[in-house]
């Protein structure tokens, strides 16, 4: 039978690839956007097992009767995709207060606010999986990714710890860290980027824009093939807790954890 799929930013890049793998797969989709109208245009028309509905994710009752609607018409929610969310890029004194909570909005508590809705759902019936797309900058940190990174940081730490919560209520979880995807993710139609100027910071930030224009639309991974991943992951019993997907993620990734084991070792010799 087909399981019922929620994806959130499903109008673009990463989500839109994962509503349309598991249409294709047989699922019935539940695709989600700030406008439902951009999503039916990602989509077009003409198969009764796609829905698409509005959501922006940081509106908390919004979710709830999403969530309430999809569970009333379909009976359930097997799988939830918390993917939406956009990245604030440049240096940390660059950015305003506001921008910063801005993240945080999103990626962190707009997240947080599909899971209470959907969450209650998939307990009743201790059964679900949720897919949380944060990051290889939930992982790593660097210069210019400081207010993404920490707003993905925030993602996986309470993600790791929910999932551990909800595993034995029968709601399993994975938790996703990218590389760089081919998507809107660097363009200015997604991406914001620090207003304040810092004479301090000018050269290095000039350097930084310099890399990100050259990435935007150049970026090695395929948002088709993960989305292929995890519609794959899905459809099996067990999951792995964690798919660091993409050659730069997993060295990235792995140059972090190296690090972190000397410093915890060097640690030892010092305290
Ligand atoms: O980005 P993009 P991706 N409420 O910009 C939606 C993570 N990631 O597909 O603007 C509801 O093409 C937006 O919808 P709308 C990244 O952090 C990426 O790459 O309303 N939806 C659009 O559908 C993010 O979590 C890379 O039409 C909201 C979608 O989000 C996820 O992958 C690397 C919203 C963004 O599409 C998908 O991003 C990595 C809101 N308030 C992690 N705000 C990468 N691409 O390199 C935005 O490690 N959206």
């Amino acid at each position: 039978m087909a399981k019922v799929w929620m994806v959130t930013g499903a109008s673009r890049g990463l989500g839109c690839e994962i509503a349309r793998a598991a249409l294709d797969a047989g699922e019935t989709v539940v695709a989600t956007a700030r406008s439902a109208d951009a999503v039916r245009e990602a989509f077009g028309d003409g198969n009764d097992r796609f829905h698409a509905l509005a959501l922006d994710i940081t509106d908390a009752e919004a979710a709830n009767s999403v969530a309430k609607e999809i569970v009333e018409r379909f009976g359930g929610i097997d799988i939830l995709v918390n993917n939406a969310g956009y990245a604030e890029l440049g240096f940390f004194e660059t950015f305003t207060d506001e921008a910063v909570r801005r993240q945080f909005e999103v990626n962190l508590f707009g997240t947080m606010n599909v899971a209470r809705a959907v969450v209650p759902h998939m307990r009743k019936r201790r059964s679900g999986l949720i897919v949380t797309i944060s990051s290889v900058s939930g992982l790593v940190s660097s210069a210019g990714g400081a207010v993404y990174s920490a707003s993905k940081f925030a993602v996986e730490g309470w993600m790791e710890g929910f999932a551990q919560e909800l595993a034995p209520l029968g709601v399993r979880s994975l938790l996703v860290e990218p590389g760089m995807l081919r998507t809107d993710f660097m363009d200015g139609k997604s991406a914001s980027f620090g207003s304040i100027d810092i004479p301090d910071y000018a050269k290095a930030i000039a350097q930084y824009r310099a890399f990100i224009d050259a990435a935007n639309g150049n970026q090695s991974g395929d948002p088709k093939l993960l989305a292929a991943r995890i519609v794959e992951f899905a459809s099996q019993n067990e999951t792995p807790s964690r798919l660091v997907f993409g050659e730069d993620a997993r060295q990235w990734a792995g140059a972090k954890v190296d690090q972190l084991r000397q410093e915890i070792a060097g640690s030892a010799d010092r305290g």
